[in-house]
């Protein structure tokens, strides 16, 4: 490993905060701070379970031996809060003395009886529906409590902190505006008196950040940039004498991890931007696509580990980062792991950011126009997807990981997409394993020029998947001593984009499949255990709680925009107590890229977002005479367009809501188009 890119704290530091008190001599919620400590029990009070985001609890009532007499104890509908083709639906809900707290992709909150399902009170949050900012669906994933608050981030750019016991709103913060490109989809993370919060908008020329405000007010106490101003730290990894920095995304999509001993906060920031295009941007690009360490008060740089170097293929590090402990060749070790787009879990020693198992840098493939970058770190061990893309007609390059293109599409596997995206990734104790979430869908990797305009997507290029090409996922149990498959399941569908797992020690890991199902399988074999059709996209992670000594799995099945399961506004809770049976299944995502829908004829107009899909073009495929011109009216909220695919011979440009762009097509052939904004939307004109 080349030695001058990672930096890392000398070990006398780490020593010194393990010298700490554990416990704060005055904590704001000394309750909260506590739960937030410890390992998870009844109650499910922030995001990834307790500090550690490993998504472990340690109720056992529902176990291996009896999982299979798992039922329904209800399902909720959440009055339509988030249905909708534009939302998906990824929050993990919150539960607190037998009170259930949920967020739903339009960032309304509910609070519910957690035995019941009843609904105690509503927050609507009534944000504007013309954002035009958001990337890749209208989602949250979800909130954090203290002080008898519970706090979230809009996709306005504002967090919100509602009173717990009434759902009225105490007090509210910009962080930013929408209208520049920045949105907030991750939970935050509340610990003794603050709420850190990331922020979204990597596709749209933002400048990454993490904020920590205080709980009480609202204020904000330190922001730490994920991108360095000049002379900073970090700086030399950009082009001298420019400012494009200054819009390198890197933005924070996950909630944050910390260890109270080491006083430290950690968390991954996403790809830089412009995604595809690195020609003008030289150099490693710090903190793109990084796991980084901040002193938890004060938002000092503590130290990073840059995953992917000079990203050009949307690597984001997503997924949250996962705190754990272990022993490595009879050493004890306070580890921390991220799950990449990249296909591979990341592992390093939390207390200076060095690889715990082993990374090293190896050389690359290289294209000088994109000022690539000489070597790239393979951690040792497995990746949990294929890193190599299958050759496809109509390409000439189909790729391995880091594989290089310029205007001409080559073919990558994995894409940005995933790996793993934003899924969490879960550890049991018990076990040993990560259980990782990843997605099979090779991206055709184009770059080509954009123009830097504030508050309008910049990514100067496209991955979108080669039409027919086929998509599924996996779900791997990874042993955390050695970074190698213990076991691993092919699933029919992608479910790194947004589902994600909880494993329990009662030997289970439960998670949801974009078909609607709902599985619980053998942490330590794999085996799958029970199955449960909840009638709507299950790609939301689960939460184990316990009311009056009854366990209960709860999972919010509303669907996701991006993997294209089925939408909706329901969350659903087990127990072993339960009589509500399965529903029937809701229509199955897509497994192939491109359109979709029989042929139609006599057409002369396609919605684009029609049909509340959002995210389409209806019909998706029709066939016209020579001559004919089709007007492509966008009837969605979103502003969306139609490009020939590979950005060819016409394009409607970005077409705002309400309005509309003829095209006439006088050359008979097969004519493919996408989205640009949205490369997953895809249409096809068939001229005669
Ligand atoms: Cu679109």
């Amino acid at each position: 490993m080349r030695s001058d890119r990672q930096r890392w704290i000398p070990a006398a530091v780490g020593f010194f905060f393990l010298l700490l008190p554990v416990v704060p001599a005055w904590a704001a919620d000394p309750e909260i701070d506590q739960l937030l400590r410890s390992p998870v029990g009844k109650d499910w009070v922030t995001n990834g379970g307790n500090l550690t985001n490993q998504r472990y609890s340690t109720l056992t009532q529902i176990n291996t031996t009896n999982v299979k007499q798992l039922k329904g104890a209800w399902m909720t509908r959440l009055k339509g809060s988030g249905i909708g083709g534009k939302y998906s639906f990824e929050a993990s809900p919150l539960v607190k003395n037998g009170i259930m707290y949920l967020i739903t992709g339009n960032d309304d909150v509910f609070a519910l009886n957690a035995k019941t399902g009843e609904i105690l009170w509503e927050y609507w949050s009534g944000i504007d529906q013309k954002i035009s900012t958001i990337c890749c669906g209208w989602v949250n994933r979800g909130l954090a409590m203290g002080e008898g608050l519970l706090y979230f981030g809009q996709l306005d750019a504002n967090v919100v902190a509602l009173d717990m016991k009434t759902g009225k709103v105490k007090w509210k913060t910009p962080i930013e505006k929408w209208e520049n490109g920045y949105t907030i989809t991750s939970a935050p993370l509340y610990y003794d008196g603050l709420v850190y919060s990331g922020i979204s908008g990597g596709e749209f020329g933002v400048r990454g950040r993490v904020t920590a405000l205080d709980a009480k007010s609202g204020e904000i106490k330190w922001r730490w940039y994920t991108l360095p101003g000049p002379g900073e730290r970090g700086s030399e990894t950009w082009p001298p004498g420019t400012d494009h920095s200054m819009r390198g995304g890197a933005t924070v999509w996950n909630t944050p991890a910390l260890d109270p001993q080491l006083g430290l906060l950690y968390f991954a920031a996403g790809n830089c931007g412009p995604d595809y295009d690195g020609s003008m941007r030289e150099g490693d690009n710090l903190y793109c696509t990084s796991m980084v360490a901040l002193k938890a008060k004060t938002g000092e740089y503590v130290w990073h580990f840059q995953q992917v170097h000079h990203d050009i293929w949307d690597y984001d590090a997503a997924s949250p980062v996962v705190l754990f402990d272990t022993v490595i060749d009879g050493r004890p070790r306070k580890g921390i792991a991220e799950a990449g787009r990249t296909g591979w879990v990341y592992i390093l020693d939390r207390t200076n950011g060095t690889p715990l198992i082993g990374i090293e840098e190896r050389p690359v493939p290289q294209e000088p126009r994109q000022k690539t970058a000489k070597t790239q770190p393979y951690p040792k061990g497995d990746a949990t997807v294929p890193q190599c893309a299958e050759p496809m007609p109509g390409y000439e390059k189909a790729g391995c990981i880091f594989e290089v293109f310029w205007e001409h599409p080559v073919i990558v596997q994995p894409s940005g997409l995933g790996g793993t995206n934003w899924s969490p990734m879960p550890y049991s104790p018990d076990t040993g394993y990560f259980y990782v979430p990843g997605t099979i869908r090779p991206g055709a990797f184009a770059r080509y020029g954009d123009k830097f305009l504030v508050g309008q997507r910049y990514v100067g290029g496209t991955q979108a998947a080669p039409i027919g090409a086929q998509m599924s996922g996996t779900f791997t149990a990874i042993d955390g001593k050695t970074n190698k498959i213990a076991w691993q399941h092919k699933t029919p569908y992608r479910i790194g984009g947004g589902g994600g797992a909880t494993v329990t020690a009662g030997g289970l890991v439960f998670r949801g499949e974009p078909d609607g199902n709902f599985l619980a399988i053998d942490a330590k074999t794999g085996q799958e255990l029970w199955r449960f059709q909840t009638g709507f996209g299950a790609d939301a992670p689960p939460v184990v709680y316990e009311v009056d000594g009854e366990q209960f799995v709860v999972i919010a099945t509303g669907g996701n925009q991006l993997q294209g399961s089925a939408n909706g506004d329901a969350v659903w809770a087990f127990s072993l107590k339960g009589h509500v049976g399965p529903l029937w299944p809701p229509p199955p995502p897509p497994t192939v890229a491109g359109p979709i829908g029989p042929i139609a004829t006599g057409v002369d107009t396609i919605k684009m977002g029609g049909n509340n899909v959002e995210y389409g073009f209806v019909p998706g495929r029709v066939r016209i005479k020579a001559g004919s011109t089709l007007n492509f009216t966008n009837v969605g909220d979103l502003p969306h367009g139609a490009t020939a695919w590979q950005k060819g011979d016409w394009d409607t440009g970005v077409v705002p809501a309400g309005l509309s762009k003829s095209i006439t097509f006088t050359e008979p052939g097969v004519y493919y188009y996408i989205c640009a904004p949205h490369p997953w939307m895809y249409g096809q004109v068939i001229v005669e």
